[in-house]
């Protein structure tokens, strides 16, 4: 057997826990300055030569050559072809996974305002907001191992639920090689245009424009540190997304699941990445320990198992809580992406989580049916953004314009009100364009 993973255990009674636990979770987000030189360099190329910059970053990068960016563009034949050359199994899969996406997304569609609202006062004057899908959307897919179908899914069904008229889909394809099940993927949830470009040129050509890709209103999906250092630079100019941060799970248990379940739970966010955190949070000792157990004797049959000895010997931690209200209440303070609750009456532990991304109740629902096929998004606010921020939903993909139409009776009483305001500001044409209205 391999040497037992070093994960981390902590006590919240203990007197330095607080601190302990604020260093487990502080993450660096430290910029790399050659990094940022570099993207720098490639959007200023790309908006000044359009599609021959694309097609030079293209080729220096992911050794591709092609004479035109419109060679690097997936026909929707090709990615039919993809789509009918999966196993019959795995494609099942994959449009299962999307009806339930979609779904989960009309009713989100229906019940978070999509529809606008308006009401009339008594002089007539009518009032509201008004929703508008965006027109044009690109989305980022990272290429090779961190290549995820299911994040093509949960970017685009969105986005065409909510109504956008033109969804782009970059891909970086390294030495042309394709992604036939993001491919797929894409086709199933009904991405328009597909071009086989990635890195900071890819985010630059759709910020910008090309002659051949179209500038969108708003980019979204993950990226390397290329990505996204070129997404916080042309925010501005397009919407984007979030920067997301490492995958992290936070299990609340209170001693009655399956101590393998658990460990295998915890596993699953560390095996994404390196730095990617999971967390334990228990009021029984003797269950932590056998938790322990499990993770050791589990690891070895895991073929990604040096990503998730890194990452719980690095960010893990099994921590012994006095009760499953201060579980609670340090499950808020973590803020984390993913949050499950495996205990009995999970409803009555979930009232009491204010900040996570996504809360999973009851033994049964292991945070991987979320990333897949449960229905909800699993692109989610990480790094404690949950605090402040929400899930990839329709709504980010909509945006609101107020509506003001005064009546001859308003334009009464709003006009003094306002001319009043706007002398105090020492702005006479407004004050005179409320006042010229006035009878
Ligand atoms: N858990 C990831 C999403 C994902 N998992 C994709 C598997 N594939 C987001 O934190
Ligand atoms: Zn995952």
């Amino acid at each position: 057997m391999s040497a037992p993973i070093a994960i981390t255990k902590l006590d919240s009674s203990t007197a330095d826990f607080q601190q302990r636990l604020a260093s487990l979770l502080a993450f660096e987000t430290s910029q790399d300055d050659a990094i940022e030189h570099a993207v720098a360099q490639i959007l200023t190329d790309v908006r000044q030569h359009g599609d021959a910059a694309v097609l030079a970053a293209t080729q220096r990068f992911d050794r591709l050559t092609a004479s035109s960016v419109a060679e690097l563009e997936i026909s929707k034949d090709e990615m039919q072809q993809a789509l009918n050359s999966l196993p019959t199994e795995r494609r099942i899969a994959l449009e299962t996974a999307a009806q339930r996406v979609r779904a989960y997304h009309q009713i989100q569609k229906q019940e978070c305002g999509s529809s606008g609202f308006s009401y009339t006062e008594p002089d007539g004057t009518v009032l509201g907001q008004k929703v508008t899908p965006l027109d044009r959307v690109g989305i980022y897919v990272p290429g090779g191992k961190a290549a995820y179908p299911s994040s093509v899914l949960m970017n685009a069904i969105p986005a065409k639920v909510a109504g956008v008229a033109e969804v782009i889909m970059v891909v970086p394809t390294p030495d042309g090689v394709k992604n036939p099940l993001v491919l797929a993927a894409a086709f199933i949830a009904g991405v328009d245009k597909i071009f086989t470009i990635g890195g900071a040129q890819a985010v630059a050509a759709l910020a910008y424009g090309t002659a051949t890709i179209p500038a969108v209103d708003k980019i979204v999906g993950p990226g390397n540190a290329y990505v996204a250092s070129a997404k916080r630079r042309v925010f501005g100019t397009v919407g984007i997304d979030m920067i997301a941060g490492p995958s992290e799970i936070l299990v609340l248990c209170d001693g009655t699941t399956n101590p393998d379940w658990v460990a295998m739970d915890l596993f699953s966010q560390a095996e994404h990445d390196e730095l990617a955190q999971s967390i334990l949070l228990c009021p029984d000792a003797d269950y932590i320990a056998a938790v322990e157990r499990s993770i050791n004797h589990l690891i070895a049959t895991m073929p990604r198992q040096e990503i998730i000895r890194t990452s719980l010997t690095n960010r893990g931690a099994l921590i012994l809580v006095r009760d499953m209200d201060e579980a609670c209440s340090i499950a808020n303070s973590i803020a984390a992406e993913h949050v499950e609750i495996s205990t009995q009456q999970p409803e009555h532990w979930a009232a009491k989580i204010r900040h996570a991304g996504a809360l999973f109740l009851g033994r049964f629902s292991s945070e991987a049916l979320g990333d897949y096929c449960a229905g909800p998004n699993h692109v989610l606010p990480t790094s404690r953004t949950a605090r402040f921020s929400s899930p990839l939903g329709v709504y980010d993909f909509q945006k609101r314009s107020s509506m003001i139409c005064v009546s001859e009776a308003g334009a009464q009483t709003l006009g003094k009100v306002a001319a009043e305001l706007a002398y105090g500001e020492g702005l006479q044409a407004h004050a005179r364009s409320a006042e010229l209205r006035i009878q």
